[in-house]
């Protein structure tokens, strides 16, 4: 048994990756997989989740008590972590060989409010638990944009405390070729940089730089596309390594 929580930015492909990365796992694999929808904003998902946050909140009914979207969402992950053992029950109690989680819309709801690490502590004492940090190569297709994206995989690892993952997902896009490029060699990055700009920016950019390279000295990243299925296998290679990396068996 085995929990894959799938995080990134607004529109990354966090729910689209849940369900063809679930179909492959299905398909593939012949494996059982449940679907976990923790987002308490969506409307739609491609997915028949066997679990549902919304079945406890949605922020549309707390729209409906007058607060904001952003007020809403904000209380909704307030609500959830409230329930958090519940939720967790409920997951723990789905009986399949891996339980695929999609989580809020807006990451800062899963990773920087108390929800995410509370969610995460409970699930990850029944099984092993593995995050899938999605890039999206629109946020990453200039320097600082692609640095903030190797960055935020990092800041998910800490606050979270399990393995973290990285993909690049919609390969299917141009603007991929230019993250790819870059990431594929780092120190090539920061000579050109140096060359091109100056100031507080080069030493901030060189040291977050060299940060990455450190803590992603083992690290590979997959490229991922729900639009042609690209990746998937290679994602799931990349979880294995990741779980036998931390002496976690699937
Ligand atoms: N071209 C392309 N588009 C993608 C890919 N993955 C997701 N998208 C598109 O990106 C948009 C957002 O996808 P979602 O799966 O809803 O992303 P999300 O991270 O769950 O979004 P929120 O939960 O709203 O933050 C949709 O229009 C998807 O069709 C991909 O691999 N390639
Ligand atoms: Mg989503």
């Amino acid at each position: 048994m085995l929990n894959i929580v799938f995080i990134g930015t607004a529109g990354c492909g966090k729910t689209s990756l849940t369900y063809v990365f679930g179909k492959w796992l299905e398909h593939e694999l012949g494996t059982d997989v449940s679907y976990v929808n923790l987002d308490p904003g969506v409307h739609r998902i491609p997915y028949n989740p066997s679990y549902d946050v919304r079945e406890i909140i949605t922020v549309d009914r707390l729209m409906k008590y007058g607060l904001g979207p952003n007020g809403a969402m904000i209380r909704a992950a307030e609500i959830i972590e409230e329930n958090i053992s519940e939720v967790s029950r409920k997951i723990y109690n789905l009986e399949s060989d891996f339980k695929l989680i999609d989580t809020p819309g807006q990451i800062e709801l899963f990773l920087f409010r108390p929800m995410g690490p509370r969610f995460i502590e409970e699930i990850s004492k029944h099984a092993p638990t593995v995050s899938v940090y999605i890039i999206d190569p629109a946020l990453a297709s200039d320097l600082s944009g692609l640095v903030t994206s190797f960055l935020l995989p990092i800041i998910t690892r800490f606050r979270l405390g399990i393995p973290v993952i990285s993909v690049i997902n919609k390969a299917d896009l141009p603007e991929v070729r230019k993250v790819e490029e870059f990431s594929i060699d780092l120190r090539n990055l920061k000579e050109k940089l140096m060359s091109e700009e100056r100031g507080l920016i080069v030493d901030l950019t060189s040291k977050f730089i060299e940060l990455v390279e450190e803590l992603s000295k083992t690290v590979r990243i997959v490229k991922t596309s729900v639009k042609t299925g690209e990746g998937m296998s290679d994602l799931y290679a990349l979880i294995h390594e990741a779980l036998c990396e931390c002496g976690d068996l699937m």
